[in-house]
């Protein structure tokens, strides 16, 4: 899997048509896009390989798997058999439940994304206090691919540090919810957006004028 493009379309919709509608606008601009929740629970797993076939994306599934390692590796297995590319896994719940979702991803070449520290407010509770052991224990277990927070430039900037520049860090939380693009590109290699194109009156407008400002 090869993000180009440094924009990764997160894809919050229930229903596929609108979905349809939406990549039909703007898919000459992206070349991966995250798929989680809501459209899977609303239109079924299926709605993976239907993207993947009509548009040939690279498909993150953003799962944020965070259970003991058995149900992990049946929660991967089926999502790389429903055609992702890569599954975004919790760290929080440790060494053995992310080794599992490996194992799955080596089983499908497919990759895992890392899940180190959430962008809203409410991750500085609990998560803050452990993302960057999260992110060190992520290194160790030889991941490759890690996320972290576009809101907190600060804890993106640290959890960069201690991934070091060979991994491909990804980064939600630009837009809507306060982050701003350029500047989270000087620590990660790719952005996460979701409402800030998919609401927006003219998606592909706005995704143009992201993309001319990260390139200035
Ligand atoms: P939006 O740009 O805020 O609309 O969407 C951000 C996307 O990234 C959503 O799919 C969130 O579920 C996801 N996300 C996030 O916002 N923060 C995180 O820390 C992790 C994450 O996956």
């Amino acid at each position: 899997m090869k993000v180009k493009n440094k924009i990764i379309l997160a894809l919050d919709i229930n229903n596929l048509k609108t979905v349809n509608k939406l990549l039909e606008e703007v898919s000459e601009y992206i070349d991966t896009v995250k798929i989680g929740y809501p459209l899977v629970l609303a239109e079924g797993p299926r709605s993976i390989s239907v993207i993947k076939e009509e548009y040939g994306f690279n498909i993150i599934a953003d799962f944020k798997v965070a259970d003991i390692p058995e149900t992990n590796q049946k929660i991967a297995d089926l999502t790389f058999s429903a055609g992702a590319d890569a599954i975004i896994v919790h760290g929080f719940v440790g060494e053995d439940s992310v080794q599992a979702c490996c194992r799955s991803a080596d089983n499908h070449d497919g990759k895992i994304f890392l899940l180190t520290e959430m962008s809203h407010p409410g991750a500085e509770l609990f998560m803050q206090k452990v993302s960057l052991d999260i992110a060190r224990m992520g290194i160790d277990m030889g991941i490759k691919n890690f996320v972290a927070p576009s809101t907190k430039l600060d804890r993106l900037e640290k959890i960069r540090k201690i991934v070091g520049d060979e991994s491909f860090l990804i980064s939600p939380g630009v837009g809507v919810q306060g982050g701003n693009p350029v500047q989270t590109l000087k620590y990660a290699d790719s952005l996460i957006i979701g409402r800030s194109i998919y609401a927006a009156e003219n998606p592909q407008k706005t995704l143009q004028s992201i993309i001319n400002s990260i390139e200035l």
